[in-house]
């Protein structure tokens, strides 16, 4: 086989606050030849996401750090080019953890066989993938009822969209928030919402209060600070509040105090639950017939931000904390 080159980025310096692209450089490799029991991948599609701001971070946290001057990593899903392993062979598609790179080899044991090759090949990074897991999860610990009036902040972006879009499956008054008129459009016009705020017009608890006068049930939180605030207030007797993430905070140089009325969890019995997708991996069949059957027989649409070529990578992944996608971030390799 002739010499493979690959482009991948690796960590340069660990952001102190907003990423930047100096924080990140790129390095051309030639892989080696492959020996026994290896599989040569080229990524098709990698995937940008929220977390791995925080495996950016110095020091141990709750997820393993990437390390200055290694390759970055996260969710890929490639096409097998050469093989030298039973099962594999060229053609296959696969999905791994081996993102932000052109091309990789690796052992079958890290490589994960798309079984329903359904197009684009993005929605396994998506819809199909782990933020559209994520959503399912979520409102799966929501104990979501029709009629509950779920607010969902960070609406338009990639777990958000899903959170509303199957929360109006389940017959709920679906409302969200989101930073641009464009994204409001989106929600309410593509995604079914009933209605929607841009909360970078203004104080976000009043705009909340004109959508949702009488309250809400369900809060769904992806963004934290003053929206789960806001939220708080909002919510009725024996609501519920997912906490998703928190994107409001990853960027801060200091951490910042928390809600100023965690109270109402006594007086308005509360509850709030942490989610962490990763710990839903044996539903995934379950979510897959569920999810997938809705989206082929067309319930629920699939929106993605798709940015070309690995150069693009980096202003991607900033791209998240500026909110320039509508739907999944995804990038696509050439
Ligand atoms: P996403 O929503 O597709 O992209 C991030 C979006 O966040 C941006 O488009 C932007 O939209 C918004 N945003 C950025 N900075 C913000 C700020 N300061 N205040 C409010 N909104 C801000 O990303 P995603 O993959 O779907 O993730 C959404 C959330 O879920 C994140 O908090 C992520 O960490 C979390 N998550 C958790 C799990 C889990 O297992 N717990 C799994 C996946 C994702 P705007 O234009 O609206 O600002
Ligand atoms: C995220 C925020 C936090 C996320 C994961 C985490 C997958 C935590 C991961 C861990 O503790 O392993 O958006 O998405």
């Amino acid at each position: 086989m002739s010499k493979v080159i690959s482009r991948e980025i690796h960590l340069a310096a660990r952001p102190r606050a907003m990423p930047a692209p100096t924080d990140f450089t790129m390095a051309e490799i030639e892989l080696p030849p492959l020996s026994d029991q290896q599989v040569l991948v080229r990524n098709l599609f990698m995937s940008v996401d929220p977390y791995m701001r925080s495996r950016m971070n110095a020091g141990r946290s709750y997820v393993p750090q990437f390390e200055i001057g290694q390759p970055l990593e996260g969710a890929a899903v490639g096409e097998v080019v050469a093989s030298q392993a039973k099962g594999f062979k060229p053609g296959d598609i696969v999905t791994s953890s081996y993102g932000w790179r052109e091309y990789v080899i690796a052992s079958p044991k890290n490589l994960t066989r798309v079984a329903g090759g359904i197009q684009p090949l993005s929605l396994y990074l998506g819809l199909l993938g782990m933020t559209g897991m994520t959503a399912w999860a979520g409102l799966q610990l929501a104990d979501l009822k029709a009629g509950d009036v779920i607010y969902i902040s960070g609406a338009a972006g990639a777990v958000g969209n899903v959170v509303g879009q199957l929360a109006k499956l389940r017959g709920c008054r679906v409302v969200g928030s989101a930073g641009s008129p464009e994204k409001i459009a989106f929600l309410k016009e593509e995604c079914g919402f009933d209605d929607a705020f841009n909360y970078k017009t203004g104080p976000i608890l009043p705009q909340l209060n004109a959508i949702a006068p009488g309250g809400i049930d369900v809060y769904f939180d992806n963004v934290g600070g003053e929206t789960l605030e806001a939220a708080l207030t909002a919510l009725r007797v024996h609501g519920r509040i997912v906490a998703c993430g928190g994107i409001s905070g990853y960027n801060v140089k200091r951490p910042q105090p928390g809600p100023t009325n965690l109270f109402y969890i006594i007086t308005k019995r509360l509850t709030m639950k942490g989610l962490l997708v990763f710990d839903w991996i044996d539903q995934q069949a379950v979510f897959e017939q569920e999810v997938g059957g809705a989206y082929r027989s067309g319930l629920l649409k699939n929106k993605e931000t798709v940015v070309e070529g690995i150069e693009n990578a980096v202003g991607a992944f900033i791209g998240l904390f500026e909110g320039t996608n509508i739907g999944k971030m995804v990038v696509k390799l050439n």
